[in-house]
């Protein structure tokens, strides 16, 4: 489908379809048939519609061309509507005219754009909330209760003479305090919210043939990493995106340690370790075969006290553990058990099993609720959350003067000192939906969507 906007479109579309009259039939798809106007050759007989500005995508005038596809006709029409007149248009330009023309703030745009991407269900009913004006509504309603607080200031700044002002600056102060809490509330959605968008990042680790291949492909459900009896046969990080229960993660099998020696004989355990930086959760293969060992404990050493570790006992279809004590979980065990200090930090310790699927269901589980624990528990998918960092900047700087401003009046500063940080926290939340909108913030909003979009 080719899509024009601009008042001319429907100049370039006669030029190539003489006879098509659908600016008399707005919305209503006609059979037309399309000719290339330098060599007046018929090219395609294609399906155009006219949607009259303002009531399009752009809000201009629109026309789209639905032609039989395929690889050369779309070619052919595309650029016989280039010589009729018609230029390429920009990555974003639709959505960004659309924008200028007042159909949609820059936060839903960008909530379009995610809609396109998203991977999972999570991600689509955020994108989805987020176009339909979820998070616009809420960061008007912060620039609202700014712009009230800005007007108390001057209400208070008016009667300086007067014993009781109209407005006493307690008053002020809590008015600003509870518009941090909103700020600070909606600030804290945004790690999740990004997680929703982006993928929780999730890595495998354990000794070589602790089974990390075989229950990244279960995982996955695709037979992605190669799994041998041969220990270390996985050369590169392979990374895929899956849903689980519907909430987005992208999970690492691990890199060919194999031929970094030190680093193997130092932990034993392979894992994929560019990535663990910044893993949300780190999943700590163990086969049933050989138990709790000292390179485990030595792993979730080297690892750093804040990441949340899942310890899997692998190949759980193998005979009973429970006759054999070293294979028991971390915790129960006596002599192999980890230090505790670092038991404390095992978020939970499942068996699995890939041969009879055991445990993998309850895995998935324990993955979407540990790192969407605050949108499960808060509001759910139909909240606004901050799903970009320019969302996250944009209310963070708006936080930071509004504390500022309680700060300056705590300290006794004259309220109109106290009040330059109001105008700077109000112009974050005005960029943020575009109310005012240099044109580098355009071009960083519209610069990573497609063309066409
Ligand atoms: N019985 C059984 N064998 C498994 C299971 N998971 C992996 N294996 C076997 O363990 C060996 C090593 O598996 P692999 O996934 O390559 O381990 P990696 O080196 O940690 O990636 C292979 O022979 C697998 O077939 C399991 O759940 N049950
Ligand atoms: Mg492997």
């Amino acid at each position: 489908m080719l899509r024009l906007s601009g008042s001319r479109a429907v100049d370039v579309v006669r030029r190539m379809a003489p006879d098509w009259h659908g600016e008399s039939r707005p919305r209503v798809p006609l059979l037309t048939t399309l000719r290339d106007p330098s060599e007046d050759r018929v090219l395609d007989h294609a399906l155009v519609t006219y949607f009259e500005a303002p009531a399009s995508y752009t809000g201009e005038d629109l026309i789209e061309i639905s032609t039989h596809g395929g690889v050369l006709v779309p070619a052919l029409v595309l650029s016989a509507l280039e010589s009729a007149g018609a230029r390429g248009a920009r990555a974003g330009e639709f959505t960004q005219r659309a924008y200028l023309n007042g159909k949609l703030d820059l936060v839903q745009a960008e909530g379009i754009r995610d809609l396109i991407d998203a991977g999972s269900d999570a991600g689509h009913q955020v994108a989805l909330h987020q176009m339909e004006g979820g998070l616009s509504g809420r960061l008007a309603k912060l620039r609202e209760q700014l712009v009230a607080l800005e007007a108390m200031l001057v209400y208070h700044l008016d009667f300086p003479e007067e014993d009781e002002p109209p407005v006493p600056l307690a008053e002020i102060l809590q008015a600003g305090e509870v518009l941090c809490a909103a700020l600070q509330d909606l600030l804290s959605t945004a790690p999740e919210g990004e997680l929703i968008k982006e993928g929780a990042l999730v890595v495998l680790a354990g000794r070589p043939n602790a089974g990390k291949s075989s229950l990244f492909n279960a995982l996955l459900g695709v037979e992605r990493a190669i799994v041998t009896a041969q220990p270390g046969t996985t050369r590169d990080a392979l990374e895929a995106s899956v849903s689980f229960e519907g909430y987005p993660f992208r999970m690492v099998d691990t890199a060919g340690l194999r031929e970094r020696a030190e680093e193997v004989e130092r932990l034993g355990i392979e894992v994929a370790r560019r990535y663990v930086r910044h893993a949300e959760v780190v999943l700590l293969c163990v086969s049933m075969e050989w138990g709790w060992g000292d390179p485990e404990t030595a792993f979730l050493r080297e690892l750093g006290m804040e990441k949340p570790v899942i310890v899997l006992q692998t190949k759980a279809d193998r005979g009973s553990h429970k006759d054999d004590p070293d294979v028991l979980a971390p915790r129960e065990r006596a002599g192999l058990r980890p230090p505790t200090e670092l038991a404390q930090r095992i978020h939970a310790a499942l068996e699995v099993s890939v041969i009879d699927g055991r445990g993998l269901g309850e895995l998935r589980r324990v993955l979407k609720n540990l790192v969407f624990r605050g949108v499960i528990t808060g509001g759910g998918l139909g909240q606004p959350l901050l799903t970009r960092r320019r969302q996250t900047e944009g209310v963070r700087l708006a936080l930071r003067e509004t504390q500022a401003f309680v700060e300056a009046l705590e300290e006794g500063l004259p309220a109109d000192v106290a009040a330059t940080h109001l105008r700077p926290a109000e112009t974050a939340l005005e960029e943020l939906l575009g109310i005012v909108s240099p044109d580098e913030i355009l071009d960083r909003v519209f610069a990573d969507f497609c063309v066409g979009k």
